[in-house]
């Protein structure tokens, strides 16, 4: 007699470590931003995505749980050549990553650090991340050598830019794609949410680095090239006029300004097939 018992599956065994360097990279990558890509197309060609954006290997454990935050505003474009492009590089990359789209709502002056700050606290109510990536919206690497984690300093894995002629602008700086893990991140009071406009918050994280004993950590000129997608300014987001000065307050500042003093609302939430959107209203000046 035929038993109905389903077939014995084998135990579930724990899934090994992913190895320290994937080896489904390719390196350098063509990156253009001329034909337009859609959304459906993205989907079709990243089935292994789980929804809100998120993604982890079905061979391995990740080495790490990486919260990918963009701070936005009126950037559609922009964001669908971002997930076109970073989606298959992040899964080659073997991270157990979600992409978190950080929206502000209004149309008060823009605020890239309190955005960050924002988009820390609200992934970490979703999943144990260990690890926080904080990308602009119109930059992508070059080759995908260029791992979205964290190291043992803080690191900044966009240095060398196209319209720069990918030379390194300073040793400090700080802008465009950064990575800090939860540590690194709580050690420096998070990021500054003072800074309305254009500029200036950057340097203020790098200060904060500093002042911690930590260093910046960068990609070789080899592997660390970005491009950028070419754009007119933003409404609202003009360069601020205090930014000169709040750079030489950050050691007086930083104690008490940061995630320690973070308030904004949540006003909507949007979980996407290719990312969650988190609409904000982070206040005014
Ligand atoms: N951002 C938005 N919407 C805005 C403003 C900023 O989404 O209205 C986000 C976006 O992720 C952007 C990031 O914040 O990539 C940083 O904005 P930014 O204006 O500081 O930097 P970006 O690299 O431009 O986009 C630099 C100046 C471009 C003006 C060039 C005109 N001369
Ligand atoms: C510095 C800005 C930074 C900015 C960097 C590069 O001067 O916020 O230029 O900007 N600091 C101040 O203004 C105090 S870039 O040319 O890439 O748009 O990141």
């Amino acid at each position: 007699q035929k038993s109905m018992e389903p077939e014995a599956q084998p135990p579930a065994k724990a899934l090994e470590k992913c190895p320290e360097t994937s080896p489904l990279l390719v390196g350098p990558l063509r990156v253009e931003f001329n034909t337009l890509v859609n959304l459906e197309q993205i989907k079709s060609e990243n089935p292994n995505l789980e929804y809100g954006g998120r993604f982890r290997p079905k061979d391995c454990e990740a080495l790490q749980k990486v919260a990918i935050i963009i701070p936005f505003r009126n950037r559609d474009e922009h964001l669908k050549y971002w997930l076109y492009y970073m989606h298959p590089i992040l899964q080659r990359q073997q991270l157990d990553y979600g992409v978190y789209v950080i929206n502000q709502d209004g149309d008060q002056l823009f605020n890239r650090a309190k955005l960050l700050n924002i988009g820390f606290t609200e992934s970490l109510r979703e999943y144990d991340y260990d690890c926080f990536v904080f990308s602009d919206v119109d930059l992508i690497p070059i080759d995908d050598r260029n791992t979205y984690k964290c190291f043992s300093q803080p690191r900044h894995l966009s240095g060398y830019l196209d319209k720069f002629g990918f030379r390194l602008l300073h040793n400090w700086l700080f802008g465009g794609i950064s990575s800090l893990s939860k540590e690194q991140y709580l050690k420096i009071n998070g990021f500054p949410n003072n800074y309305w406009g254009w500029g200036g918050e950057d340097d203020d994280i790098a200060n904060r680095v500093a002042s911690k004993g930590m260093s910046i950590s960068r990609p070789s000129k080899e592997v660390g090239k970005c491009r950028m997608i070419k754009h007119s300014s933003d409404k609202q987001n003009e360069p601020n006029p205090q930014r000169f000065h709040q750079v030489t307050q950050t050691k007086e500042t930083m104690d008490k300004d940061g995630i320690n003093s973070l308030s904004y609302r949540v006003v909507k939430v949007d979980k996407f097939d290719l990312f969650t959107k988190i609409t904000v209203d982070v206040g005014k000046p």
